[in-house]
């Protein structure tokens, strides 16, 4: 993780930064914002057309050269002065994605030759920016919430077509103005606390029917807010779906067949696989994450005890557990110690090798516990039967899309946080409880919005945040 120290974000600085991926690619974007912006840009950019390009209006497009020496007053530049032939938009305050001066300058692409047009700029006195300072800037002049700082870090993590979609709508702001509704709704019971504290004499209505009435609507749309943040972490990061079995069950066979490629090394030998190998399958727009695992239960050495460990750390956080038995065999030690380890979670039974003679036996009371099915991970034609079983077992229910949220950790426990003020207000407010203690949760509950839009946030959770942007973001 990049360092982050916001008191290098100095905001009077302009910055700079190469905002396309460094690869062989037909174009590539250098970005400046702040006030020497254009300034800059008129130092290191010959117009084809001559023109005072400090005084360009905004949203323009123009059409010229990014050159290495000082402007000469001739208006072709010399073909050695010449670094690309660039397109230069200009974005100006109040108007541009930080709300100041944007200069973004589109060039041939080419690490080597960005770097140069980025070092001509750090030489005219621009700064380099540092990860997401672009965001951060856009934030901290309210072009954007915390909610879109967010939306922008999941449209670019972004695994799934429903993913980007959802985070461009958070983006636009739908999420914003929800939790913006939500606040005034807040806000309004809080005044009516307010009011009747402050002027008790003056026979204000108060009325704690009603005030309950609204409060329990409150409550009600920030639980839907909680159970869509669960979705949208469904939809992004994916369900966990980790394969485990004795060695030589087939796991590595299963995993290449679901994948639908030679992607790990299966072999008679047991104990073919020492690590664990992650891979993501798209379903219905959801990514699955699928593991593949060691089937060895006893480390002999270093790399088979950490093999061991990593399988044990997935086995407890997986939304499923795909344990493979062979079928061609009897129960062994190993598969027993999988199936009680597997007793209280999401869990498939599937017996592999169906196309060879079978042994093996499970009790009754096993497969009432879990579902199971027989298949040859080898040999069947496809395996259409246990992947419908699959996604069967981790949609325990349809995603509803229309209403997701993303969140980050911090957002998350705000939420919680809001949730549980909104209930202790329920509390005061039912009990018997001075107006004062209601006034106070209703306060801790707007704080708890403000916390999670950015309006009221700590330097050290912005750090948190913007770390986690890349450099011209
Ligand atoms: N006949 C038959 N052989 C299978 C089937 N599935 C896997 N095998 C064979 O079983 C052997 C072990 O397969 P792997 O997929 O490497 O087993 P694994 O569970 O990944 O084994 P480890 O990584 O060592 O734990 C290979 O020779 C496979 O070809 C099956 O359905 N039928
Ligand atoms: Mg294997």
């Amino acid at each position: 993780m990049p360092e982050f120290n916001l008191k290098d974000y100095k905001l009077s600085d302009t910055i700079a930064a190469i905002a396309t991926p460094p690869s062989k690619a037909a174009l590539g974007v250098v970005k400046i914002s702040g006030k020497k912006s254009l300034s800059i840009l008129e130092k290191i950019f010959m117009p084809k057309v001559k023109k005072n390009i400090k005084k360009a209006k905004t949203f323009t497009l123009h059409y010229g050269w990014i050159i290495n020496s000082p402007k000469s007053k001739v208006q072709s530049p010399k073909s050695e002065e010449i670094i690309d032939e660039v397109l230069v938009s200009i974005m100006r305050a109040p108007h541009s994605y930080t709300t100041e001066d944007v200069v973004e300058i589109s060039s041939h692409g080419g690490v080597l030759v960005l770097s140069q047009i980025v070092e001509l700029i750090l030489k005219e006195g621009a700064r380099l920016a540092k990860p997401g300072e672009f965001s951060y800037r856009a934030l901290i002049n309210d072009r954007i919430d915390l909610l879109q700082a967010e939306a922008i870090l999941r449209l670019v993590e972004a695994k799934t077509p429903e993913a980007v979609s959802l985070s461009s709508k958070q983006l636009k702001g739908e999420n914003s103005t929800k939790l913006e509704n939500l606040k005034e709704e807040l806000k309004d019971l809080f005044t009516q606390t307010e009011s009747a504290i402050n002027f008790p004499g003056e026979d204000i209505e108060f009325n704690k029917v009603n005030l309950g009435k609204k409060l329990d609507k409150i409550i009600k749309k920030v639980s839907n807010f909680k159970k869509s943040q669960e979705s949208a972490k469904i939809l992004t990061q994916g369900l966990r779906c980790v394969i485990c079995g004795r060695s030589n069950a087939g796991k590595s066979t299963l995993f290449n067949r679901i994948l639908r490629q030679e992607r790990v090394i299966v072999s008679k030998v047991p104990g073919t696989t020492r690590d664990v190998v992650e891979e993501t399958i798209n379903i219905e727009g959801v990514p699955i994450k699928i593991y593949d695992t060691a089937g060895i239960l006893e480390p002999n050495d270093f790399i088979t005890k950490k093999a061991i460990q990593k399988t044990n750390q997935l086995f407890d956080e997986a939304d499923l557990v795909i344990l493979l038995f062979d079928g061609s065999k009897k129960l062994s030690k190993d598969d027993n110690f999988l199936l009680s380890k597997a007793k209280n979670k999401n869990t498939i039974l599937v017996v592999n090798k169906s196309d060879l003679g079978q042994k093996l036996v499970l009790g009754q009371k096993i497969k009432k516990q879990h579902k199971l099915i027989k298949i040859s991970a080898l040999k069947d034609a496809d395996l259409n039967k246990f992947e419908k079983l699959v996604y069967k077992s981790v949609y325990t229910k349809p995603i509803d899309k229309k209403d997701l949220i993303f969140l980050n950790q911090y957002q998350k426990e705000e939420l919680d946080n809001l949730a549980k003020n909104l209930s202790k207000t329920k509390e005061y407010l039912t009990g018997d409880y001075t107006l004062d203690f209601i006034n106070f949760s209703l306060k801790d509950c707007l704080d708890s919005i403000g916390k999670i839009t950015g309006e009221v946030i700590a330097e050290e959770i912005l750090e948190n945040i913007f770390c986690n942007f890349c450099i011209g973001k």
